[in-house]
């Protein structure tokens, strides 16, 4: 029999709020849901779940949500919408789904955020945990949400990737360990400003155990465990060079060497580890973790070598969406670079990516939307070349390459201008670098 008397609201019927459907199902709990979209992802599922009066599709139900004790809100749906912020001021309490796993499980679980980088390093601390024969699963802002993993009765711990949308909703994280892995300007279109953003993300580390944090990083004075590529203390990772050989250490102890690293550059020694710092209290097979890093695929469309070619690497990073991790990226490689930029800029400053690009890069090439953008900002730092197409992008890049350099695809927009994802992006352009260095077009 269902004791508890709480009126709660699900708002958003994405894989979010399916999610949080079948949790309060699940427990007996009475509940309505509601989506400002016609028809949501999981309608189909719902209408099977819920009697007719308790779903609201295509619209916002103020008066629902004035009614609700609890709002569970999908991270899709900003916490400053003016009906929400109405029924918050009416006294109702609004949480996201990884709020209501936090206040769940008993089950150890470890915390990842930041600007970039979120994904990889969730899967490379996944790997470690497992190499240590811990069963650990991967969810939140990477794809399966945070309270479906409860539904699997095996697992020892949890990674939670979080993006700032699902910090905002959760007040009891305690995560055995937690970072904030790096922090530039991303989706401040939602949020009130840069700061705002950042005290979002640093948030995470509330109550956490472990606080894992980038030496040097705005904002780093967290006492905890650092990393970064220069030469760490005691306990704290970083890079030492020994002879000809870069090793990754903690304090004095060797790790890895660089050049055994499946990840490219210093963004792949960063996350690794990040990773490291992050499963310190759980690794007690240095061997098993070790080998866990060098079988690890990097995934897909981040700083990916497509093929290395007359002494070039063509890179995709079609992931790298916004400025911050086109200027990591860049940043990344000790090469001269050939740079593809471009889609739909989402706001933010070009100033450090200016600075990088002097440095490094030799050629940009601009396409998509908001090209000019790029074309205004860079062309006093490099020559900058703007295409239509990724197949033109290309060709222009294997003609101007030159050996030893980099191409490399790091667009710093979002794609919907031209592409369904970044996915879709990512593959586009390796499919054009294959067929363009196939015809062996490149002329140098
Ligand atoms: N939406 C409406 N009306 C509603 C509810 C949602 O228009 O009433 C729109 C949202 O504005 C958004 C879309 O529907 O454009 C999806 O929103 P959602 O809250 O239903 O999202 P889910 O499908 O449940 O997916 C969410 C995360 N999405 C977002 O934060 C936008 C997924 O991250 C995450 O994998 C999933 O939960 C499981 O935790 C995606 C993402 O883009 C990959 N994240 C952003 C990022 O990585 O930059 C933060
Ligand atoms: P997220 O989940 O935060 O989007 P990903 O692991 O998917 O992070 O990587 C997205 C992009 O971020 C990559 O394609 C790369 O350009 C950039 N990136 C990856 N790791 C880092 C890092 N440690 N610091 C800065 N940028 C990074």
């Amino acid at each position: 029999m269902n004791t508890d008397a709480t009126n709660y609201l699900v708002i958003g019927a994405g894989i979010t709020g399916w999610s949080v459907a079948q949790y309060l199902h699940a427990q007996n709990k009475s509940f309505r849901i509601m989506d400002t979209r016609d028809i949501p992802p999981y309608a189909a599922q719902l209408k099977k779940m819920l009697a007719k009066q308790n779903i609201c599709f295509g619209r916002l139900n103020q008066e629902w949500m004035n009614k609700a004790d609890v709002i569970v809100l999908s991270p899709g749906v900003s916490p400053q919408t003016p009906e929400l912020k109405a029924a918050g001021a009416n006294g109702v309490e609004i949480i996201g789904d990884v709020e209501l796993f936090a206040r769940r499980t008993q089950k150890p679980y470890i915390a990842i955020t930041g600007s970039n980088g979120k994904s990889t390093v969730t899967m490379l601390v996944t790997a470690i945990l497992n190499s240590q024969g811990i069963v650990a699963k991967a969810g939140g802002n990477i794809g399966t949400p945070a309270l479906s993993l409860l539904d699997d009765e095996d697992s020892d711990m949890f990674v939670l990737e979080l993006s700032s949308f699902q910090l905002e909703t959760s007040t009891s994280l305690q995560a055995v360990a937690a970072t904030v892995l790096n922090i530039s300007a991303d989706h401040l279109d939602r949020h009130e400003n840069f700061e705002q953003y950042a005290r979002i993300k640093y948030s995470i580390y509330e109550n956490a155990g472990r606080k894992v944090f980038l030496r040097n990083a705005q904002n780093s004075n967290h006492d905890g465990i650092s990393f970064g590529l220069d030469e760490p203390a005691k306990h704290d990772y970083g890079i030492q060079n020994m002879g000809a050989e870069r090793w990754l250490v903690c304090g004095r102890k060797k790790l890895i060497k660089s050049s055994e690293l499946p990840l490219l550059g210093t963004i792949g020694e960063l996350n690794v580890l990040a990773a490291f710092a992050l499963c310190r209290d759980y690794i007690h097979d240095q061997a098993a973790a070790l080998s866990a890093i060098r079988n690890f695929k990097g995934l897909p469309h981040r700083c990916e070598l497509v093929v290395e070619h007359e002494n070039v690497q063509w890179v995709d990073d079609s992931k790298g969406t916004n400025i911050g991790a086109t200027v990591a990226a860049v940043q990344s490689f000790d090469q001269s670079q050939i740079l593809i930029v471009g889609g739909i800029h989402k706001g933010g400053s070009l100033k450090p990516l200016e600075q990088i690009v002097d440095k490094k890069v030799r050629v940009v090439i601009a396409y998509g939307q908001d090209k000019e953008i790029f074309v205004n900002a860079l062309q006093r730092f490099s020559e900058v070349q703007t295409a239509e197409s990724l197949e033109n992008v290309v060709q222009i890049a294997a003609e101007r390459v030159k050996p030893g350099e980099v191409v490399l695809f790091s667009p710093a927009c979002a794609s919907f201008d031209m592409f369904a994802d970044y996915q879709e992006r990512g593959k586009a352009f390796q499919r054009a670098v294959k067929r363009v260095l196939q015809k062996g077009k490149r002329v140098n």
